[in-house]
């Protein structure tokens, strides 16, 4: 199980006196204002010229270079689109990074984030990865979270300055760890919205507006979230056999793909939950609880197509 620490453990750490972040787009534009609100120096580069003047405005300086922007302070922050910007945005200034500390919250994969933390590593870059589970608005509000694995020390030196955005947690020491439980927490979060879109497409069929679904699954889907804790419970516990559940052989789903069929609406979505219901009952676990679906996905398949449009990392 990984190291998991939050933010308690920075009482005792040291300011640090100034930060550079790279990539202003709408999270790394909110990311310098909430230090420049915490009285910080900031320290600025854009790709696009002409997206700090609001920053610089509040006190920040722009920086004409990545050059520049990065020996300005012993703490650089990149937040850039992907992995691929990072790198073509750090490679250049590999000599003058040498003995900083790189905090990179750019979302990326786990392995992408480890072979940054390799790289940085071998050309004696403090490595930081962070992953961060907030929209723009959230941050400097404290009400999302952040993230954090990779070098201990980096983050032990920085917290400060971290919990001036949101709730910091640490994850260990291997880099890819911060960027796995992000990737897996939207993991649920985009499947749940999939699961509402083929719901209100549903719904539409008898004359129901998207918004008048939302407004009867969103209480809902509240309620059912209480269930995981339960799931999880048995998942850890490894039976799922434990009494109280509803049965796998007591409904695989089929009259909802049936149903969604029947109304012309595409069953992709719940198709996709059977499959996993069926590949347990056709194994014999018909009589277990829906946890042991968990089954299904804990290891990947040799059949499974997996898409990707990211570049991986080196
Ligand atoms: N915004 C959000 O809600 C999410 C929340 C969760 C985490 N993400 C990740 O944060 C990274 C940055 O996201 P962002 O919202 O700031 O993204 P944009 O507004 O699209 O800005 C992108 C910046 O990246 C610069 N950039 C793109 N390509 C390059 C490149 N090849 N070299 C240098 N810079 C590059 C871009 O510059 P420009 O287009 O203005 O010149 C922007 O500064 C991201 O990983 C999210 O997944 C945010």
């Amino acid at each position: 199980m990984p190291e998991t620490t939050s933010a308690s453990t920075s009482a005792s750490s040291p300011e640090i006196s100034g930060v550079t972040l790279l990539g202003l787009g709408a999270m790394g534009s909110a990311l310098a204002a909430a230090l420049l609100d915490a009285g910080r120096s900031v320290t600025v580069w854009n790709r696009t010229a002409g997206r700090a003047a609001d920053l610089v405005a509040g006190g920040a300086t722009a920086a004409a270079t990545v050059r520049e922007a990065v020996t300005a302070h012993p703490v650089v922050v990149v937040c850039l689109l992907d992995d691929a910007s990072v790198r073509e945005t750090l490679g250049p200034v590999l000599a003058e990074l040498r003995g900083r500390t790189v905090l990179n919250v750019t979302t990326t994969t786990p392995n992408e984030s480890r072979a940054l933390a390799r790289w940085a590593t071998e050309h004696g870059i403090d490595y930081l990865d962070g992953a961060i589970m907030a929209v723009p608005a959230m941050i400097g509000a404290r009400t999302g979270q952040i993230f954090y694995s990779g070098s201990r020390t980096a983050y032990d030196r920085l917290l400060p300055t971290l919990d001036l955005w949101a709730t910091s947690e640490f994850h260990g020491t291997d880099a890819g760890l911060a960027a796995l439980v992000d990737l897996a927490m939207l993991s649920g979060m985009y499947q749940m919205f999939a699961g509402f879109f083929h719901g209100a497409a549903m719904a539409a069929k008898s004359g129901m507006s998207a918004t008048e679904f939302a407004a009867r699954q969103s209480p809902f889907l509240a309620a059912m979230a209480h269930e995981l804790g339960g799931f999880a419970k048995v998942v850890d516990g490894g039976d799922y056999s434990v009494p109280g559940q509803q049965s796998l052989d007591f409904s695989d789903l089929s009259h909802i793909v049936r149903a969604s069929q029947e109304e012309g609406v595409n069953p992709a979505p719940i198709a996709a939950v059977q499959a996993l219901i069926v590949r347990q009952t056709a194994a014999g676990h018909g009589a277990e609880g829906f946890a042991r679906i968990y089954e299904s996905v804990r290891a990947t398949p040799a059949t499974t197509t997996v898409t990707s449009t990211t570049t991986e990392g080196a």
